[in-house]
């Protein structure tokens, strides 16, 4: 899908476990509400029957080792049905989607994080998004052992939550880095702060980028 084929606006929020992201997709979903925009929120991996299928494969721990080219290929496999069934279909309708992790999900994790390529993970990009970017990636971000232990508190951890300090710190490392490379697109907010400062933010940024289409 070309960038002008889309009436809708695309975001996406990224960050390490922990972060905020589901409680911060809320605040947006509501945000846009009052403002009349209409909006599907989905996730990734995940957003359709299909999907979430492969998500749950994904998450739950496996008897064998799951290999990091295999981790690559489902999240991709997820993500074709997802673009293709969800998130084209409604931009191309004018209906905005915000969605909880996108692409830069799998640079930050089967990337850095798994040691696959970037040029492996930038073919399959080139293959399933059909051209399509976020218009806009939110990168909440927050020292790794805050995010797990907040994660932790609030439900047993999945199978990537079960990885090393080591993993997320690479994990977090390449959201900073991918953040300074796409800043047309790219806001980091510090998630660190009490969630009242990370939500004045997001109107501040959510405001701009709404004046600005
Ligand atoms: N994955 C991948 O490997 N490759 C890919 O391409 C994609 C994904 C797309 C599922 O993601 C896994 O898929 C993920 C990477 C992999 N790894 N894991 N695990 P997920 O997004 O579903 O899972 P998650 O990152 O673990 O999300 P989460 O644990 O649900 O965290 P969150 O949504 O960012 O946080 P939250 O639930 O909104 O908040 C956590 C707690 O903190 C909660 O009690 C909040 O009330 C609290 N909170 C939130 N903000 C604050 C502030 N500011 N202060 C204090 N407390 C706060």
């Amino acid at each position: 899908m070309d960038q002008q084929e889309k009436t809708g606006m695309f975001i996406t929020l990224e960050g390490i476990e922990g972060v905020g992201k589901t409680t911060n997709i809320q605040y947006i979903s509501k945000w846009l509400t009052k403002r009349d925009i209409i909006h599907v929120t989905t996730r990734e991996p995940g957003g359709t029957p299909l999907s979430e299928d492969i998500r749950s494969l994904l998450l739950r721990s496996q008897v064998e080792e799951v290999m990091p080219m295999t981790e690559l290929f489902l999240v991709f496999a997820s993500r074709a049905q997802h673009i293709e069934k969800l998130i084209i279909p409604s931009l191309a309708d004018g209906t905005w989607v915000l969605c909880d992790r996108f692409t830069d999900a799998s640079y930050a994790y089967q990337g850095a994080g798994r040691g696959i390529s970037e040029a492996t993970i930038q073919n399959l990009e080139s293959v399933v998004h059909q051209k399509m970017q976020p218009d806009l990636t939110i990168i909440l971000d927050l020292p790794v052992a805050d995010g797990l232990s907040r994660a932790r508190e609030r439900s047993n951890p999945d199978r990537f939550e079960l990885e090393d300090l080591d993993f997320f710190e690479r994990v977090r490392k390449n959201y900073l880095l991918r953040a300074k490379r796409f800043s047309g697109r790219c806001q980091i907010i510090d998630a660190s702060q009490p969630l009242k400062d990370v939500q004045d933010q997001l109107n501040k940024i959510l405001l701009e980028f709404t004046h600005k289409r």
